[in-house]
This record gives structure tokens, sequence and C-alpha cells, in this order.
């Protein structure tokens, strides 16, 4: 890792940066046409600190919200040379890499890299054992994909509480029938994962007055909510949640964790909120539980393979109601900003935030 005094990258005053983002780019730059919405951003201010320009960080993920990213650099790091895939410049100018799919030869493409982001939360669609083995790895960790996180899973869970799925199969039989209203506090929630996105949603649903819980690997203390731990914990925190919300990482430890061993823990006709990753989930059981009103209803933003033929069980049935992977997307401006931070975090030797443990997965 970088530290000061032994960086590979000469330092620029903070002047320096002025000057630069007055220069005319160079010829060989695409044109790039950012709609500049900085003015609504609480980013930190820029320091002097950032590497300079014979430092490329490529961008490969969707151009259009590269675009995007493309503004702050400039605006923020303008001495990092930002490029968009395929436009990778001198691979061997490539120190940081964001993508969601990096290509399969990163390792003798590009042999100067030094960090690999995830352009979003997830690192699962990662091969890790293609990666150089000491190449870091950093999930995306920024407030944008955080909120999106809170909005749907905080909106999902308010359906399974106020009974929305079953007035909306009412609707469909001409029915017009009250059920009782229950308070929130009386509705006990659990979530799945206690990481960035599992504790704000947690904190967002206590704030409601659901009756929170949480389960992790780890032991966690979080104010008014029942954290716990490890798989000695796990029938505990099943037994007590009417609503199940699954926001953990796809590892080898949690492939097929929402299985009928899970399902049969939890009391009758409990709801499940499921925003993890499709292989999470065997679906048969699912089903299965569905059909005995184990779980009583399934709200699924992740399925396994996505998108679900059209053949697909989950499509029509009358207890699941299905999202195309849109819980919550990386937010392009606060994620840039959040990345620039790392960047000159990485670059003082400071420990990045959301680096990724590679023997846990995530
Ligand atoms: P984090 O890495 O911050 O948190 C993961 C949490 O899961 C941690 O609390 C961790 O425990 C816990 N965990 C991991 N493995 C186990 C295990 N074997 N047993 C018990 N607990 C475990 O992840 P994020 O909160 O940022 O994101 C979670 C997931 O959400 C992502 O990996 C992704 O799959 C999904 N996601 C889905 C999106 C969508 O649109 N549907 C969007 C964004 C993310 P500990 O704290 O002890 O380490
Ligand atoms: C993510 C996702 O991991 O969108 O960011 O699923």
């Amino acid at each position: 890792m970088a530290r000061p005094g032994s960086s590979p990258w000469p330092r620029r005053r903070w002047a320096d940066r002025a000057t630069h983002r007055q220069s005319p780019r160079p010829s060989n730059a695409r044109p790039l046409h950012v709609h500049c919405t900085s003015a609504h951003l609480t980013l930190p201010a820029p320091s002097p600190t950032v590497p300079t320009t014979t430092t490329t960080f490529l961008y490969k993920s969707d151009p259009v919200r590269g675009r995007q990213w493309a503004g702050v650099f400039r605006e923020r790091a303008p001495e990092i040379d930002f490029r968009i895939w395929p436009d990778i410049g001198d691979p061997a100018q490539v120190r940081f890499l964001a993508a969601w799919e990096p290509p399969q030869d990163l390792a003798t493409r590009f042999p100067q890299l030094q960090v690999l982001f995830s352009s979003g939360a997830g690192v699962d669609q990662f091969d890790f054992a293609a990666l150089p083995p000491a190449l870091p790895v950093v999930r995306m960790v920024e407030p944008g994909i955080v909120q999106g996180m809170v909005e749907y899973v905080t909106h999902a869970v308010l359906g399974l509480h106020r009974d929305m799925p079953q007035y909306r199969r009412q609707q469909q039989q001409g029915e017009w029938r009250a059920l009782p209203v229950r308070p929130a506090s009386s509705r006990r929630v659990g979530v799945l994962g206690l990481g960035s996105l599992g504790q704000a949603v947690l904190e967002q649903l206590r704030g409601l007055g659901f009756d929170c819980a949480g389960w992790s690997r780890s032991r966690h203390d979080i104010p008014g909510v029942q954290c716990h731990a490890g798989p000695q914990e796990l029938p505990a925190f099943l037994a007590r949640t009417d609503v199940l919300v699954c926001l953990l990482p796809l590892t080898d430890a949690t492939r097929g964790f929402l299985n009928k061993d899970l399902f049969a823990q939890l009391p009758a006709g409990a709801g499940l909120v499921h925003v993890g990753r499709g292989p999470h989930l065997v679906e048969a059981d699912l089903l299965a539980a569905l059909a005995v009103g184990q779980i009583g209803d399934a709200v699924l933003d992740v399925a396994d393979p996505e998108p679900l033929p059209p053949s697909h069980a989950f499509w029509r049935h009358p207890r699941i109601q299905l999202t195309p992977h849109i819980a919550s997307m990386t937010q392009p401006l606060s994620a840039a900003g959040v990345v620039i931070d790392n960047l000159r975090r990485f670059h003082a030797g400071e420990p990045m935030v959301g680096l990724v443990d590679r023997s846990r997965g995530y």
C-alpha cells in the first residue's frame, strides 16, 4: 500500500489543480458531456493529496453513469486521467479500476493495477481466484445506494405490515373486507446482515416503531435493535421474526441460506423481503413454504438467473411480488466522491472504506 513519501506518484500542490482544470483536455481525450450537479453534493472539500496525471482510473460499467463519474473526477481530482472502458489509454498506467465485471485478463492487461473497486455493493460477481492475490478489492459503500435500499425495504416491510398483498388479492376478487390494523410495535422485523445496508434499514424501521432485530456473523451493538450473532443465535432470531429481510452478501457460507430449514423456524405466515442475491434462495423451498402458508408473502428483488425465464413460477405467483433487481443502485455522483476519498486514503496509507476481506468473500 502506498504511504506518504513512498508514493510512485509525484505530489502536486493545491495551486496546480486549478491550473490543470483550466488547461485544455489532451487531444486524444474523448469529449465528455457531463450534466454537472455538483452544486447539490455535500462532498468533502478536495485535498491536495490526490495522485497525479500519470495515474489512470479506468471505469468499466454503465457508460452513461461513467460520464457522471467523469464529471466528479474532473471537478475534484483533475490530476487523475479518468477513462471509460473501452478507452483504456496506456494499460501500463491503469492503477485503479472500477468495474462490475472486470476483464478476465485483468492481471496481465493492467500490470500496475493497485486497487479494484466494485461499482456496486456486492462483490460476488468477482472471481477472486482470477485476481492477483494481493490486489485490494473495495466494495461500494456510498450514501446513494444506502438511501435507495432504505426506501425499498421500508416500502416492502410497510406493505407486508399493512397487508397490502392481501388487499391486492381482495381487489382482484372485488372483495371489500377490512383486516385488523396492528401497531408497528407489535410487528417483529428481522434483518439478516448488519452491514452498511442492514444497519441503515434497521435505523429507519426502528424509527417507524417496528420491533427490530438483526443477525450477523460477528457481534454488533445497535441501539434499539436486538442483535444476534452466529449460527447458535440464528434460531432465536428466526423464532421472533414476523418479517424477514435478507441483506446478506452472497458467499460460500450464505448460498442457499433461505431454505426450508430456515423457513420452518419462522412463525407461521411470516413475510420475506429478499434483496440480497438470487442464489441465497432455494426457490423450490420458497414455493413449498408459500403453498402451506409457512411464508405468507414474499417480496423478491433478486433472482437466479436474472432475468427469470418467462415460464418461471415466480412471475405469476399470487403471493410473490417481483422486482427486477432495482432495490437500490449506486448513485454516480455520490459514488465517485466516495471513491475519490478512498483514493486519498489509499494514497495516505489509511484503510479504505469498504475494503473486502477476500478470505470471507465480502
Ligand atoms: P456488508 O458487507 O456491509 O454487510 C454484510 C453483512 O452480512 C455483515 O453484517 C456480515 O456480518 C453479514 N454476514 C456475511 N456473511 C455472513 C454469515 N455467513 N453469517 C452471518 N452474517 C453474515 O454488505 P452491505 O450491507 O453493503 O450489502 C449487503 C448485500 O446487499 C450485498 O452484498 C448485495 O448482495 C446486496 N445488495 C443488493 C442490492 C439490490 O439492489 N438488490 C443493492 C446493493 C446490495 P459481520 O458484520 O459480522 O461481518
Ligand atoms: C449491488 C447491487 O450490489 O446493485 O450494488 O446489487
